[in-house]
C-alpha cells in the first residue's frame, strides 16, 4: 500500500485466519445519529456481526490515516468529536493527503472495503435521489458506487426522506441489482412498505451471497443493494412519518441547506420533530442489517 492504512488488531485476526468481515460506515456515527446513542448504537451493530459469527471492520481517516476497523477507544472518540468531514468518493483521498479526519459514508465505505477485501457491507440507509432533484440535482454519490464497486450493502431501502420512484430508476439505469430481502416491494427506511415493486427478491443470506459470488466470476462491475425491511415491531407508518417529512424539507429548503448538509439536517430535524421514535426505528434497523450482512459474509466464507 503507499497510502496509510491500518487494520485494528480484531480485523488483522480475522485476516490472518480468513474469517467472514462486515463493513461498517462511520457517518452514521458522526452525522446520522446524535452523541450518546450514536456509539451506543454503533457498538451493538458490531456487537450483533460478532454475534452471526463475523468480524465488524468500522472505517474510519483519523488523522490521516485510513482505519479499517475502531478500537472502542477510537469509536468514543469520533462518536464526542466535532467537525469531523463527512467523506464520499470525492473527498476520501484529500483528507489522508491532509493529515484530516472523516467519517464514511456508504461510498466511502464501499472503497475502504474493496482495498480491504471485505464484501459485505452493512448500513442504515443508502443515499439517493433527492425530492426535487430535477431543480437541485441532488443525487448522492451512494448510487454511483453500486454502479462501481463490488460490494454487497444491506440497507433498509433508501431513506423516506429521498424521492425513493427516482432512487430506484436511477438504480436500475446504473444496472445495480436491488434485492427486497424475504418481501415483495422494497422497503422505505422507517416502514416496510413503499408501494414500489422490488426488481429482485431473495430469501436468503446463501443466495444473495451466491449471487455475489456469480457477478464476481462473470466479471460485472460494481455491487448489490439488498433492502432489507425494518422489523415490524419497530416501524413507523408512512403516513405518520410523511408531514414530518415535508415539514423537515420545508425547513431545509427555507433555511438554504445544500449539498452535504442535506442530509444530516433531515435526519436530525426528523428525530427532533418524532421525540426521538425515528431514532429507535433507525437503531433496530441497522441491527438487523447488522444481522443479515454477517449471515451473507458467513455464506460467501463458505463457513456454517
Ligand atoms: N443512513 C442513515 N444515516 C446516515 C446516512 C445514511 O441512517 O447518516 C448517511 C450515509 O453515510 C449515506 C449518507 O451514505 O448519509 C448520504 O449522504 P448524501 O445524501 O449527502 O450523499
Ligand atoms: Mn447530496
Amino acid at each position: 500500500m503507499t497510502f496509510p492504512i491500518v487494520y485494528s488488531p480484531e480485523v488483522q485476526a480475522a485476516r490472518d485466519s480468513g474469517a467472514p468481515l462486515v463493513a461498517l460506515e462511520s457517518t452514521i456515527i458522526t452525522h446520522g445519529m446524535p452523541y450518546p446513542q450514536n456509539v451506543e448504537t454503533a457498538r451493538k451493530v458490531e456487537a450483533e456481526v460478532r454475534v452471526h459469527g463475523a468480524v465488524p471492520a468500522t472505517m474510519a481517516v483519523m488523522d490521516g490515516v485510513l482505519h479499517v476497523g475502531l478500537t472502542d477507544a477510537q469509536l468514543e472518540a469520533l462518536g464526542q468529536a466535532q467537525n469531523v468531514a463527512k467523506l464520499s468518493r470525492a473527498d476520501i483521498a484529500a483528507c489522508i493527503a491532509r493529515g484530516g479526519t472523516g467519517a464514511t459514508t456508504v461510498a466511502a465505505t464501499m472503497i475502504c472495503a474493496r482495498i480491504a477485501g471485505i464484501a459485505v457491507f452493512a448500513t442504515g440507509g443508502i443515499g439517493g435521489v433527492h425530492k426535487g432533484a430535477e431543480e437541485t440535482f441532488d443525487i448522492s454519490a451512494d448510487l454511483q458506487e453500486l454502479a462501481q464497486t463490488p460490494v454487497t450493502v444491506v440497507a433498509a431501502g433508501a431513506k423516506a426522506i429521498l424521492d425513493l420512484p427516482k432512487t430506484f430508476e436511477v438504480l436500475e439505469t446504473l444496472g445495480v441489482p436491488v434485492i427486497a430481502f424475504g418481501q415483495d416491494e422494497v422497503p422505505a427506511f422507517w416502514s416496510r412498505a413503499s408501494g414500489i415493486p422490488a426488481p429482485l427478491r431473495m430469501d436468503s443470506a446463501e443466495e444473495i451471497a451466491r449471487a455475489h459470488a456469480l457477478r464476481g466470476d462473470m466479471g460485472i462491475p460494481g455491487g448489490q443493494l439488498v433492502a432489507n425491511p425494518i422489523p415490524s415491531e419497530a416501524e413507523i407508518a408512512a403516513e405518520t412519518l410523511a408531514p414530518v417529512i415535508a415539514q423537515a424539507l420545508a425547513e431545509a429548503e427555507a433555511q438554504g441547506i445544500a449539498a452535504k448538509a442535506v442530509t444530516p439536517f433531515l435526519l436530525q430535524r426528523i428525530f427532533e420533530l418524532t421525540e426521538g421514535r425515528s431514532l429507535a426505528a433507525n437503531i433496530a434497523l441497522v441491527l438487523n442489517n447488522a444481522r443479515l450482512a454477517a449471515g451473507i459474509a458467513v455464506a460467501l466464507a463458505g463457513k456454517p
